[in-house]
């Protein structure tokens, strides 16, 4: 991207048309946004780079150039992997919350505290409070909702044992993650525990630091976050192949439009049930709306883009954009990756800016709690008053532009596509992966950063990919700009390799599948425990020729992913921005090659996208080596003896 600060080529920071459209629009009026701020803020190198130690106030110190140490001596390595830690521990911390408000909205149901509360996937609680440890036996349905948020809850706060959702893993993983010390115990327990390592004075070798983040981070992908997408699944549905269609065309010209944007689905499935009331259409209509459009923006849109087919307006900078058209009535936020400047873009409309969770007051918003005691009147409250703000709008600008995409690859949607309803399973995947029709799985998740040009990355990296015969599952902002730039559809196989067309066409799935928010890399998690389980394939996540990138990074989150990925066996590629610990080069590589050792999985750094797929290939072919299926043949069925002593 040029640092020209007075360049107005907006192709140059979005590939996107409808961002080059809205910027323009944006310039005209003088209107601030993140597109126009990272130009003129220069990144600090220091900080970004992990060189600043900012844990007591004998600093802050920065330790590069000729300095090793900071004040209390503490090294370069420590503090680059000492700032690591807090950051994957603030990541695992936002995750897991999501799945604590599940619970506690399952615990309000079970209670009664939620009028017209209601369970979506009974099929699903029954599953759920087996890996709980609950005998769903003779029980009726409102009882074993408590009992199972009971038990996810004290899943946050257990003290010691294991987490139970560990077991779901293969038996290595687990018994690794036993003797190298990292088997999380409570969810709480990690996060807090990362918080005191990193207070000044405690932990301070880099190894034990990283351990710390594995440990961290597994509390979240195999608890937090896996409680999260289970318990959504039991509340709200779990996702099964829907159409729907994405980027800012979705806004109606005619329609009040409500954007939903945050991460939780409760705000958005209490908004899309209050548009659907028949009062709320008629008062749409008799202040001259044709009716509601419910759109969603981020995790929020994915959350029930797989569930209900509400059509994602955009990733996570298209946040200010949806505002620029002048037609959002409310735009409508619950947590996390929420700019603060979407304040000040509103205030130049008619748009209301409306925060709803107690844990997020933004700048000068609307506050109104949607939780879960009184979440349907809230959300009434919240459209009523985006009706009655239609009449408000001035000039309307909606790019003509959006994709159509098929979303709701959940793994149990996965597993029916591939083998049908009586024989649901995984077979035809490793069969195909073992005959080499399919080369490899990639994940390709995360954000959307204005450091680099917006989509660019992920739509080379995920073409690439399909085209090398690689398989993609996609989660996150870069499944929405998988969708906004058409690849979440069949058509898609247009750009695939030849024998993945053939295995794509012939079970009738994109070769790219959207998997959900990204609480939901449990469920890649899950899709990858269950292809060894499977069977032919080896018995553990490590070695299976699977690689996960994300290739416009920008949260605390996807740093907090990519640890539990790599904890959980598997490599990593993060592209667009440098490395946060760049400062420490023996921390840099020791996640490469020392996490390699350790956990069989990396983190790697690789800042252009076309080098990273190439790094993803050599990482999946040097594994089908290992595997010895680097030449097609036939794959050895585990029996029943095998399959138990896995
Ligand atoms: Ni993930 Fe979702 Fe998007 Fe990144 Fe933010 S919305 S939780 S952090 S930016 S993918």
């Amino acid at each position: 991207m040029s640092d020209d600060k007075t360049v107005t080529d907006f192709s140059e920071v979005s590939i996107d048309p409808t961002a080059a459209e809205m910027l323009q629009i944006a310039e005209e009026r003088g209107i601030e946004t993140v597109f126009s701020r990272v130009r003129e803020i220069k990144p600090c190198s220091t900080g970004a780079t992990s060189g600043c130690c900012k844990v007591c106030a004998m600093g802050p110190c920065r330790v590069i150039g000729k300095y090793e140490r900071g004040v209390c001596g503490a090294t370069r390595e420590t503090i680059a992997a000492r700032n690591f830690l807090r950051q994957v521990a603030a990541g695992a911390a936002a995750h897991s919350d999501h799945g604590r408000d599940a619970a506690l909205a399952l615990k309000a149901i079970a209670v009664g505290e939620i009028e017209e509360g209601t369970i979506a996937d009974e099929i699903k609680l029954v599953r759920v409070a087996g890996y709980l440890g609950i005998d769903p036996t003779g029980k009726d349905v409102m009882t074993l909702v408590g009992e199972v948020a009971d038990a996810a809850l004290a899943q946050f706060g257990q003290q010691a044992g294991e987490l139970a959702y560990v077991a779901r893993a293969p038996k290595k993983r687990q018994e690794l993650w036993r003797s190298c010390g990292v088997m999380p115990r409570g969810v709480d327990r990690e996060i807090v525990e990362s918080m005191h390592r990193t207070h000044v004075g405690t932990d301070q070798n880099y190894h034990s630091l990283l351990d710390g983040a594995i440990k961290c981070a597994l509390s979240d992908g195999w608890g937090g976050s896996m409680l999260a997408t289970d318990l959504q699944d039991i509340l709200y549905g779990t996702p099964k192949a829907i159409r729907s269609s994405a980027n800012l065309g979705v806004l109606s010209e005619s329609k009040v439009n409500v954007v939903v944007h945050g991460h939780e689905p409760l705000l958005a499935s209490m908004i899309i049930d209050a548009t659907r009331e028949p009062v709320m259409t008629e008062l749409a209509k008799s202040l001259g709306a044709d009716g509601i459009n419910v759109v969603g923006l981020c995790c929020t849109a994915n959350e029930s883009l797989m569930r209900q087919g509400i059509a994602p307006a955009g990733n996570m900078l298209h946040q200010e954009l949806a505002v620029l058209t002048g037609a959002v009535e409310a735009m409508v936020v619950d947590v996390q990756c929420i700019f603060q400047g979407l304040d000040d873009v509103s205030s130049h409309f008619h748009t209301m800016f409306v925060t709803t969770s107690p844990k997020a007051v933004i700048g000068n918003s609307l506050h109104i709690v949607v939780d879960e005691h009184r979440p349907r009147e809230a959300a009434r409250e919240i459209v009523r008053r985006a009706i009655e703000n239609f009449p408000n709008r001035k000039d309307v600008h909606i790019p003509n532009v959006s994709e159509p995409l098929i979303a709701g690859f959940s793994h149990e949607y996965i597993r029916y596509m591939l083998g049908g309803k009586m024989r649901a399973s995984l077979n035809p995947l490793n069969e195909n992966i073992v005959n080499g029709r399919i080369r490899g799985v990639a994940a390709v998740v995360g954000c959307s950063n204005a450091r680099s040009v917006q989509d660019f990355a992920v739509v080379n990296i995920v073409r690439e990919l399909i085209a090398n015969n690689v398989l993609v599952v996609a989660t996150g902002c870069a499944a929405i700009t998988s969708g906004k730039h058409g690849l979440l559809t069949p058509e898609t196989m247009e750009y695939a390799g030849e024998t993945l067309r053939e295995v794509c066409e012939t079970v009738g799935i994109p070769p790219v599948l959207h998997v959900g928010s990204c609480v939901d890399n449990s469920r890649i998690l899950t899709i990858l425990a269950d292809v060894v389980a499977t069977g032919g394939l080896g018995d553990d996540i490590a070695g299976l020729p699977a690689v996960a990138l994300s290739p416009e990074w920008f949260s605390e989150k996807a740093l907090d992913i990519a640890t539990y990925v790599v904890g959980s066996g598997a490599h990593v590629i993060f592209s667009g921005v440098g490395s946060p610990v760049a400062n420490s080069p023996i921390v840099e590589e020791y996640m490469i090659s020392g996490w390699t050792e350790r956990y069989g999985g990396s983190l790697r750094f690789i800042k252009e996208p076309q080098d990273a797929v190439v790094a993803a290939l050599d990482l999946i072919d040097n594994a089908r080596k290992a595997l010895k299926i680097d030449v097609p043949q036939e794959r050895v069925l585990f029996d029943m003896d095998m399959r138990r002593e896995l």
